[in-house]
């Protein structure tokens, strides 16, 4: 603030406290049409610690009825941790911020008009009023929208292999970088490039940081992907500091923190790596393109691994899940 007069400067500290200021593009929703339930608003109100859940896991990435179940027990865990779950998900064109037991079932089972629904696909859903189940991208968007810093998810999308030329570069990586919401997964998935990816967050500005003391980022299956995070976090409360500070210093982007699957749980790199290779090439093959392709390799690997890779997926969520929910209630004993 050195050019400016003293004159200047007394009137820029006489400004309100600045929130969402519209020089910085940051991804926020209008409330009107989000619907919250009883049990987040409770929350909210009473400044409980919050996590947020997406949902196009539920209705694309999982088989029926693995996850639904998964779905119940992970809002189960982030309760047991002591903060409150808030699924996010799209019922007859309504965002929904916490959905009931019957609506949850209901997106798990009935797969036809409920769409994946990333950030640029909204308008549609929103306007024919379809079901939607909600990537990375929106539910980081919605949580944003009602103050929620805190999101839990298995894997965030990233920058396809190929991507260099077909530029399948997934929205939840330029999410990311505009909506300061920290998202806690288990790394990308080795379906896709990692290197990029992590090349990409970090021209988006965000940060990443592997949770633990492994150097490597993590690739969802495997708890090494051979690229390392720039940061890594060894605790709860060291997360739950940096997302104080994304949230006080209204920083534009988001944090990754990256989660390793248990041990127990881990499927090695090596013995992944085969396996995606001729997912991909079969996608290619049968030319699946754009949004499909997730959903398409996801279901592939499970097949080839005999459900192998689907008991991770599971396992990794409901670690993840403990792990948001206890940076959430850290984070709501934190004050700057
Ligand atoms: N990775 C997974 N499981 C998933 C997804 C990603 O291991 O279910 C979902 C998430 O909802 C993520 C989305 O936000 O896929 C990314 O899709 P795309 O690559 O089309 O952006
Ligand atoms: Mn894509």
């Amino acid at each position: 603030l050195g050019y400016l007069s003293s004159k200047q400067k007394g009137y820029i500290h006489a400004l309100p406290q600045r929130r969402h200021s519209s020089i910085i593009r940051q991804s926020s929703m209008n409330h009107e049409f989000i619907d919250v339930s009883d049990e987040v608003r409770c929350a909210l109100l009473e400044k409980k610690p919050i996590v947020t859940l997406e949902s196009a896991i539920i209705t694309h990435g999982m088989p029926h009825p693995t996850n639904v179940e998964t779905a119940f027990q992970v809002q189960n865990i982030v309760r047991q941790n002591g903060a409150t779950p808030a699924t996010i998900a799209i019922v007859k064109g309504r965002i929904k911020v916490g959905i009931d037991d019957e609506t949850l079932l209901h997106l798990g089972e009935v797969k036809e008009n409920t769409y994946k629904t990333s950030y640029r696909d909204l308008p549609f859903v929103l306007s024919q009023k379809m079901n939607g189940g909600t990537t990375v991208s929106t539910t980081l968007a919605v949580s944003n929208s009602i103050g929620v810093p805190v999101m839990v998810t298995g894997g965030i999308g990233g920058v396809h292999r190929g991507g260099e030329t077909t530029m399948d570069v997934s929205a939840d990586l330029i999410e990311l970088g505009c909506t300061p919401v920290g998202v806690v997964c288990s790394g990308a998935k080795s379906i896709l490039d990692i290197e990029r990816t992590l090349e990409y967050l970090e021209t988006q500005g965000v940060l990443v940081a592997t949770f633990g003391s492994n150097k490597d980022f993590p690739a969802f299956y495997s708890r090494k992907s051979g690229f390392s995070s720039p940061y890594n976090v060894k605790t709860t409360e060291e997360a739950a500091k940096l997302l104080d500070i994304m949230r006080h210093s209204e920083l534009r982007s988001g944090i990754v923190i990256a989660v390793p699957v248990p041990e127990s749980n881990s499927i090695p790199s090596d013995e992944m790596e085969d396996i995606i290779k001729n997912a991909v090439q079969e996608a290619n093959q049968k030319g699946i393109k754009g949004k499909d392709i997730t959903p398409y390799i996801l279901s592939h690997v499970a097949k080839s691994t005999e459900g192998r890779s689907l008991s991770t997926n599971v396992a990794l969520i409901q670690n993840n899940a403990a792990v948001g929910a206890k940076i959430a209630v850290d984070l709501s004993e934190l004050c700057l």
